[in-house]
Order: C-alpha cells, then sequence, then structure tokens
C-alpha cells in the first residue's frame, strides 16, 4: 500500500491509523493538485492510498472506515451492531462533511469570491472562522467526558479529529479554548508515535 499524502493535510491522519494498524505500507509526499499528481487523483487533492493493484481508493472517512475494517482485528474500528456502527458513520460524517469543509474557506478564500480585493478575501476568512468555532464548538460537546471521539473507545477517527483539530490553532480560537477538545489534543500531543509520525511527515524530501 502507499498513501499519497502532504505535510499538515488530513492525509496525516491516514498515516497515524495505519501505523495503529500495524499495517506494511509506505507514504508519498506529493504536490497538491499538481498535474503528476491529478493521474493518481483527478482532483488532485489527498489523501489518496493505492492498495497496490491499480486499486487507488480516496475520501478520508471512506479510506478510514475501510482500513479499520480490513485490520479488524486490531479493534480500531466500529463495535459490532447496527447502532455502534451508525454512530461510528455518524461522527466520520460529521468531521468529513461538516468540520473539514468549514476549514475550506480559510485555507483558500479566493474559491469562495469572485473578488480578489484583499479586504474581501479577509471577510471570506473571517466568516471561515465563525463557521469553524460552530462545529469546533460541536465537536467539544461530543468529547464531553471522553478522551477518544468514539464511544471513548481508541479508534482511527480519533487520528482524524485530531489532525483536523491541529487547524484550529491557525484561527483566533486556537484547540486549547474548548474544554474537552484540549483534554483529547492534549492526549494526542503526548503520544510519542502520532509526534514521530507529525515529524516524519512535516519532512523535506
Ligand atoms: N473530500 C476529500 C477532501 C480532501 C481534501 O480536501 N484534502 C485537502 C488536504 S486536507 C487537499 O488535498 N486540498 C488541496 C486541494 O483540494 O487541491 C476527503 O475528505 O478526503
Amino acid at each position: 500500500m502507499k498513501l499519497y499524502y502532504a505535510p499538515g493535510t488530513c492525509a496525516v491522519s491516514i498515516w497515524i491509523a495505519l501505523h495503529w494498524l500495524g499495517a506494511d505500507f509506505e507514504t508519498e509526499r506529493v504536490k497538491l493538485g499538481s498535474y503528476e499528481y491529478k493521474k493518481i487523483n483527478p482532483s488532485g487533492a489527498v489523501p489518496a492510498l493505492d492498495m497496490g493493484d491499480g486499486n487507488i481508493k480516496t475520501q478520508a472517512g471512506a479510506i478510514l472506515s475501510y482500513i479499520a475494517d480490513k485490520y479488524k482485528e486490531k479493534d480500531l474500528g466500529p463495535d459490532e451492531g447496527l447502532e455502534d456502527e451508525f454512530l461510528f458513520n455518524q461522527i466520520s460524517a460529521f468531521l468529513s462533511a461538516d468540520y473539514h469543509p468549514a476549514f475550506w474557506p480559510m485555507f483558500g478564500p479566493k474559491n469562495y469570491t469572485t473578488s480578489r480585493d484583499e479586504k474581501d478575501l479577509e471577510k471570506v476568512v473571517e466568516a471561515a472562522y465563525k463557521k469553524i468555532d460552530s462545529v469546533a464548538i460541536i465537536l467539544d460537546n461530543m468529547l464531553e467526558g471522553k478522551t477518544h471521539i468514539y464511544k471513548n473507545k481508541r479508534t482511527v477517527l480519533d487520528a482524524y479529529a485530531y489532525i483536523l483539530s491541529r487547524w484550529l490553532s491557525k484561527t483566533p480560537k486556537s484547540w486549547t479554548e474548548y474544554p474537552n477538545l484540549k483534554k483529547f489534543m492534549e492526549t494526542m500531543e503526548n503520544d510519542e508515535e502520532v509526534q514521530n509520525i507529525i515529524e516524519l511527515s512535516t519532512k523535506e524530501i
């Protein structure tokens, strides 16, 4: 398996999850949106996971569910049963469809207005901060009394919530200001294996 990633991106959560799962995998750093990388993933976005036979998987939430299932014996996916599986999918969908997209206008304001006026672009970013805060509050509430996002059990979704939440430090309200999220983030920040991956993934190659 080969994971295509870029530093600081949601793809790093797949790296952490693959490591936790004890998977045999390699990584390749790519230039987002480049002509070369679009041959792998036509959207130009990471993550992409090459299964080794031309089968390339994309979409972080779907990849995380897939690998948790592939290495089921590691028990980093949902518990069995309709309700437990639903809860896992619900959290995953929240992260990929509500939480993650809230940050897009902050990273790429030009994609959200036809204006190129600096002041207008700043307004887009300001609006993004507001939206980000509202979804971060939801995440914070989901973490009430827990240090894991799913049922207080470590799953691949912890890696996803962690990597996305690191971006809060680029907003006026960092993750330290959300009390439950703060505890969760500190647990991940103190995890040496996770931090080694963060460091490896930011290395210039
Ligand atoms: N829907 C995709 C979105 C992935 C995504 O937005 N990835 C970001 C990095 S976190 C990216 O590659 N952005 C660059 C781009 O879209 O060109 C997923 O959930 O995997």
